[in-house]
């Protein structure tokens, strides 16, 4: 049966005359695990996609797929050494080369040939490309590109909606789930190269040493497959586990501990990429419980690590309520210390300034921080997106805000540009994604949560694919090549995130979910000693008045803490962007918006058109049946079922909501609430 554990690993016959252009003699002349592996995906595809079966050979000929590096004598006399040099650790070069038929794939090291064979299957899979002429050479944009797992110990996953974690902690080192090796296979063909194992909120046992040979296993699975493990850590491990007085960052005995510890690892795991951490923030522990900063405890734990090449990626998220808006705190903390961080620590940011919303407007740190090294955390798990019942293309979120320009420093000045090294040619690139993996059949919950994933690691690596190239890439290896299937699908993959935006926080609402779970709508929500910001109307200020939180010069100022001229296009009313009006204003219900609508109806039509939407993808893929197989064609109506009805749970909570301060009627021609 087809059940989504495949992934995007499925394989449709090519044409007869693309078939013909493919030799099936490889020759690869290095030998090693990695080599291996690119060996047996050639043998496993070939045959399918109808090649025919692939035969292995040492030997140059005309007619060949070869494969290797410079190490490889056939490989350096084809390539030169010059143009090996540019490609880096991981890129890679495809080649028809001119005269025969053969197609050369040449990288520095194994792993960049192994993503080239990847590359290389993905153009078969799929229609777009032309392999007859083929020349491309490929250099990721991210140095590292790194999923981050929320996996707790005990094998829950916070924020994971599918199922728990892939990791058996109970059952390693001894015995191996089947699933370590497809997930490292998973994620190198779409080029991650990079996994942190354990939940941020970090129990400081990971670091024991039974814990650690675990890690040790898994580090060896993915290794071949060019995937190096990192650890979040406890910024209290030497007081918790070492029994230390305290974990002051400036005290000797905790920077030994630290550097023990970090022998230790490496002694074991001699690639390992290093920590990540959370400090505090949410009652963490971190360097602020010592009167120290984050500079502090970030450079204690990079110098441990630096003499083995490990990074610190430090979390920016920090939250403890402190009376201000808490859209500022971040900034407020992290940027008078710039220039103060180890070259080998990048701070880790999370995409918007208060937490994975369906829209935020960019975190005004990047940017800001000119001498500090960034990476954008982005998240895969659909905390706030309606989980994995709701069918929500992500590609469009991480491709808007890598796109939105700064000014940091004048036009241009891309979030992409800012992280990927380009404009302040910082020596460690890397880019983050919070997991949406875990035991369940299909991986991801969603059939289509599959391509969050996906669209996560081919963004990482190339910031210039487009969402409509990467929806259609994985639709095609995913399902089917059939055009009609592709481009509806593609339409509803694209449109999604839009309509989950609209459904549940539009024109700039935010965090109008219930406080415990995040899934449902909650804008009334109270909770008994709860955090300041989760009084009610904490996040969107309704009252009889109007709605939204005045973030600009009139309010908590957070526009401040934008470039110029974003400070002041998002302080005006008449300038800022639609979808980021109520993140930046409170507005009365009559005002107008540029539709001709006053706030108060534009909200409903809002809310209406996203719960259409959702009508419209459940026609939409009514009649795909019989295109794709009928379990996942089930699988995925029955998902849609959820998402329409909860859509309009979240229309009817908010409008109903609202409406008791707007007093105003939902516009004649919209649908009534069905929910009273
Ligand atoms: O979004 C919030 C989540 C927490 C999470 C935290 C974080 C890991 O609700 O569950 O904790 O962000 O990013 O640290």
């Amino acid at each position: 049966a087809i059940d989504g554990s495949q992934l995007w690993f499925t394989n449709q016959q090519l044409s007869p005359e693309v078939k013909t252009t493919i030799p099936a003699t490889i020759c690869i002349q290095e030998e090693s695990a990695t080599f291996k592996i690119i060996k047996d995906e050639l043998a496993k595809s070939f045959p399918a996609l109808g090649v025919g079966e692939v035969s292995f050979t040492k030997k140059v000929a005309q007619d060949i797929v070869l494969i290797g590096t410079a190490e490889s004598k056939a490989i350096a006399s084809l390539v030169s050494e010059d143009e090996l040099a540019t490609l880096g650790d991981d890129g890679f070069i495809i080649r028809r080369k001119q005269g025969d038929g053969t197609i050369v794939i040449a990288a520095n090291t194994e792993f960049g040939a192994l993503y080239g064979v990847y590359e290389f299957l993905r153009l078969l899979k799929t229609s777009s490309s032309d392999l007859a002429e083929i020349d491309r050479v490929e250099i990721p944009s991210y140095q590292r590109r790194i999923l981050n797992h929320w996996d707790n110990l005990d094998g829950t996953v916070e924020r994971g909606y599918a199922g728990h974690s892939i990791w058996k902690w109970d059952e390693l080192p001894g015995t191996n789930s089947p699933r370590y090796e497809a997930y490292a296979r998973a994620n190198a063909s779409i080029g991650i190269n990079g996994t942190v194992l354990n939940n941020v909120n970090a129990n400081p046992d990971i670091l024991t040493k039974d814990y650690l040979e675990k890690v040790n296993v898994l580090a060896g699975i993915f290794r071949p497959y060019g995937i190096k493990v990192y650890l979040s850590v406890n910024f209290s491990s030497p007081k918790e586990l070492g029994g230390l007085e305290n974990s002051d960052p400036l005290n000797d005995q905790v920077k030994s501990w630290w550097s023990d510890k970090a022998d230790e690892i490496y002694a074991m795991i001699p690639d390992f990429g290093g920590f990540l951490v959370k400090a505090n923030s949410e009652g963490l522990p971190g360097p602020q419980d010592y009167g120290r900063t984050h500079a502090d405890g970030a450079n204690m734990l990079a110098d441990a690590l630096a003499p083995h090449g490990g990074i610190v990626m430090w979390r920016a998220f920090v939250y403890n309520p402190d009376g201000d808006d808490r859209a500022k705190q971040a900034y407020k903390e992290f940027v008078p210390l710039d220039g103060q961080f180890r070259k080998n620590v990048i701070i880790q940011l999370k995409n918007g300034p208060i937490d994975f919303q369906p829209r935020e407007p960019f975190s005004p740190m990047f940017g800001a921080m000119k001498h500090t090294t960034l990476m954008p955390e982005f998240q895969i798990t659909q905390e706030y997106l309606g989980f994995s019942d709701h069918l929500v293309f992500l590609s469009t979120l991480f491709e808007e805000c890598l796109d939105t320009d700064t000014y940091a420093e004048g036009p241009n000045t891309t979030i992409a540009r800012i992280t990927d090294g380009e404009v302040f040619n910082d020596s460690i690139t890397a880019i983050a994604g919070v997991a949406n993996i875990g035991e369940d059949t299909n991986w991801c919950g969603h059939h289509f949560a599959q391509s969050n994933w996906y669209a996560f690691g081919r963004l990482a690596w190339n910031k210039k694919l487009s969402s409509a190239e990467i929806a259609n890439e994985w639709l095609e290896q995913t399902f089917t090549q059939d055009a009609d299937f592709v481009s509806e699908m593609k339409r509803v993959m694209l449109q999604s995130r839009e309509a989950v935006v609209n459904y549940m926080t539009p024109i700039g609402l935010h965090h109008l979910m219930g406080w415990g779970h995040h899934h449902g709508p909650e804008p009334w929500c109270e909770v008994p000693g709860a955090r300041p910001d989760w009084l009610p109307t904490y996040y969107h200020k309704a009252d009889s008045m109007g709605i939204g939180f005045d973030r600009s010069t009139t309010g908590s100022e957070a526009v401040l803490q934008y470039a110029d001229p974003l400070r002041s296009i998002y302080d005006n009313v008449s300038t800022c962007p639609e979808m980021y009006l109520l993140w930046f204003h409170h507005l009365s219900w009559d005002y107008v918006l540029h539709s001709g609508n006053t706030l108060w109806d534009e909200l409903c039509y809002k809310y209406s058109s996203g719960v259409d939407r959702v009508k419209v993808f459940q026609k939409i893929w009514d009649r795909m049946e019989g295109k794709v197989d009928a379990q996942r064609f089930s699988e995925v109506q029955a998902k849609l079922a959820i998402q329409a009805t909860e859509a309009m749970w979240w229309r009817d909570a908010c409008l109903l909501y609202f409406q008791t301060f707007s007093g105003k009627p939902i516009p004649e021609e919209l649908d009534r609430p069905v929910h009273v």
